[in-house]
Parts: structure tokens; sequence; C-alpha cells
């Protein structure tokens, strides 16, 4: 990887002297749920444009309320399918929702987008559901700063439950989706057998696993495989398309959401990861060793400083 310029800098951690014209009523547009202005500042998020950046700033203090849920597994599961069905279920419960589809990489998935479109269809003239897909483009794989940003934006729409559909494959690296507040491993019948998924590390992940497509006889073998692999872990037998074992999938994540404890802690995670993302793309090496200071993750966890003003400060210091 090329050693990033001062103008990768700029464009992951802001320029201070760029102004953004109309900038206040910008932010009030997106903080008021304008789902067009919202939009506009995803793209440039998409695009790593650097004048995301102020405005990324301001709306910083207002997000930390949404509810965050992953919802990983591998390619062809039926996430969206899914993701579809607790749209639905999060709406009968009057809660306005969030989902960032990230673009699957991998050759199985092709055509994602428009999938995604076509299965999420019913919720598009919705106002309380903004739904949006995002192209990941992390120097370093997976993860990368315009994710996190991406759920800020849609946090300061004042979604209340943000849905984070990715591909898990089960590899090392964290995905967006394991950072949530609670994450959903939705797995199907016919994707190898359990041997497989243990090697693949798949099943490290998930508070809540999903066996989907039980209208297929093969699920009740894997439910049961799961269950001795993984006794426990809560597992859910759902038929996504018929939109069938919903309710107790949603009892399921509300008990691993209390279970997990106070939000603020689990928070500390994706701040640290997302310092982390930030730190990686502007200084160009990896940094695991940096160790972060409770104090200004707290800061950030506040919502009393921002990640990008941080590492800036860090990097005058000479911290970095
Ligand atoms: N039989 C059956 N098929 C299902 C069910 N849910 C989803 N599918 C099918 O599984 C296929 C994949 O569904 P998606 O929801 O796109 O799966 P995904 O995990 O989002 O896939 P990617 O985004 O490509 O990783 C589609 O053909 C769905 O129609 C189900 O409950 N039963
Ligand atoms: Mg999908």
């Amino acid at each position: 990887m090329q050693k990033p310029s001062s103008s990768d800098r700029s464009r992951l951690l802001g320029d201070p002297g760029v102004r953004v014209k109309n900038r206040e009523a910008w932010v009030r547009k997106i903080l008021e749920g304008d789902v067009r202005s919202a939009s506009r500042l995803l793209t440039l998020v998409e695009n790593q444009d650097p004048t995301a950046i102020p405005l990324l700033k301001t709306l910083f203090r207002h997000t930390g309320n949404a509810t965050l849920i992953g919802i990983t597994g591998p390619a062809g599961a039926g996430k969206s399918t899914l993701i579809n069905q607790l749209i639905t279920a999060l709406r009968k419960e009057k809660r306005s929702v969030g989902v960032l589809a990230i673009d699957p990489t991998s050759p199985l998935s092709g055509g994602a987008i428009l999938g995604d479109r076509l299965r999420m269809h019913p919720h598009f003239l919705d106002r309380e559901v903004f739904i949006r897909s995002l192209a990941t483009r992390g120097a370093w794989g997976g993860i990368s700063p315009a994710l996190f940003n991406a759920i800020h934006i849609l946090d300061a729409m004042g979604k209340e439950t943000i849905l984070i559909e990715t591909v898990g494959v089960g590899q090392d690296e964290v995905e967006i989706a394991d950072l949530a507040d609670v994450v959903v491993l939705v797995l199907s019948p016919g994707m190898g057998d359990e041997v497989q998924l243990m090697k693949a590390g798949l099943l490290e992940i998930g508070d809540v696993v999903v066996v989907n497509k039980g209208d297929l006889k093969e699920s009740r073998r894997l439910f049961y495989q799961l269950q001795e692999m993984i006794p426990d872990r809560p597992i859910v037998k759902v038929a996504a398309e018929k939109g069938e074992g919903l309710p107790l999938l949603l009892s399921k994540i509300g008990r691993a959401l209390t279970d997990a404890g106070p939000r603020g802690e689990r928070r500390k995670r994706f701040i640290i990861e997302e310092l982390r993302t930030l730190l990686r793309e502007t200084i160009g090496k990896s940094v695991l060793k940096v160790s972060f200071d409770e104090k200004e993750v707290e800061a950030i966890l506040l919502r009393k400083r921002d990640p990008y003003g941080l590492i800036r400060s860090w990097m005058k210091k000479g911290k970095i």
C-alpha cells in the first residue's frame, strides 16, 4: 500500500479550512430525517469526499441513540429477505428503521444491489424506513471509515433501529456488522456441512443464530447440528420468505441486547474500532498496538469529541 499523503488525511479527517455551502441547513435537514439530504451526504462519504467531514463533525454529537443490529452470514443465506421481514415487524412497533446493505464483494453475490432493492421493495414508500446500499472501499479490505460514517448519518436522521447487512465469511477480519449492539448470524441449509462451518470460524460470531429457509426440510438437520455445536447460544428457525419465526427471533434479539449489558460498554469497542480504522487509513499502517486512552474513548462515547478531531489532535501532538 502507498503511504497516505496529506490529501488522504484531509479526505478522512477533514481540512479545517474547508467551508461547505449551506452547511447548517443541510445538517438541519438530515436531523429532521430528510432522505435527499442524507443520501447526498452518504454519496460524499462513499466517495471519501473531504467536504463530508465538517458535516459529519457537526452531526456526530447527535448520534449514539440508535440500536445497531448486525445481520451477517454467507452469501445467499437469506439476509436481505430476513431484513425485509424485520423491517415489517419493527414498523408494527412504530420504530423507525435504517438499513445499510454493505455490498457483498464475493463474486457469488453479484447483482446484490438490484437484488436488495427488489427484496426490500415493499418498504420503499415508507418515510420511516431508509435503505441504502454502500460500496466498501477500504484500502485494507472490508472495514472502512465510510461504513462508520454511514451509520452515524442514519443515526443522526433519527432512525431508532439500524440493520447492517454484511456477508460474513468467518475470516479473522472484523466486519462492521460484528460491531453492532447485537449480531444475528444467518445460516441456511445447503451451505456445506457443520465441519466446514467450524473451520471457517463462522460460528464464532453471532449473539443469535438464525437457521433460515425453515420451509426446506434440510433445515431441521442444520438446526439440530447447531444445537449440539453451540448449545449456549439462542438458535431460531425462521422461514424468512414466508415471514415465519419472526416474533421468536425478535424476542431473542431483545434478550441478547439486555444480556449484553449497558450500551456504553458495548459502544466502546465500536469507537475503538472506528479510531483504529481511521488511523489505519490515514497513517497507512496497521495500528493494532496503539493503545487508546480510556478518557478519550469516553469523551467520544459521550459525544464531547468526534473521532476525526481526536485523530487530528494526535497528529498535531506527534502521538502518531
Ligand atoms: N426456500 C427459501 N428460500 C429463501 C428463504 N429466504 C430467502 N430465500 C431465498 O434465498 C435466496 C437468497 O436470499 P437473499 O435474501 O438475497 O440472501 P442474502 O443472504 O441477502 O444474499 P447476499 O446478499 O447475496 O449475500 C433468494 O433466492 C431467496 O428467495 C426462505 O425462507 N426459504
Ligand atoms: Mg443480501
